[in-house]
């Protein structure tokens, strides 16, 4: 009986984690959005952007404050920039998982 509710331990435990792997891959499918941004804060990781519809956040168009997923993302951006992006609630934080300059 034991080693029954081990092995359904594990297989949980596996089940939890491929879902983990597969929402981290889904990053790249999230739609992009358009933005201008009107606020930049590269050390603290900060970007205020005039955005477009987000369909994925059901937020229609506003200028807010995301947090980058990664600080680095934002050099070479300036405030004035017109950009692509996509954006997610990762841990609470609406975040800027990808961003690129709009052509
Ligand atoms: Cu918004």
């Amino acid at each position: 009986m034991k080693s029954f509710a081990r092995f359904f331990a594990a297989l949980a435990i596996l089940l939890f984690a491929s879902f983990a792997v597969h929402a981290q891959a889904h990053d790249g499918h999230l739609p992009e959005s358009d933005g201008v941004i009107k606020k930049i804060d590269a050390a603290k990781g900060k970007v205020s952007i005039a955005h477009g519809e987000i369909t994925n956040l059901k937020m229609p168009p506003m200028t807010m404050s995301f947090t980058a997923k990664d600080p680095a993302m934002l050099k070479g951006f300036k405030e004035g920039d017109k950009v692509r992006f996509r954006a997610a609630e990762v841990k609470g934080n609406l975040t800027v998982v990808s961003i690129e300059a709009a052509k």
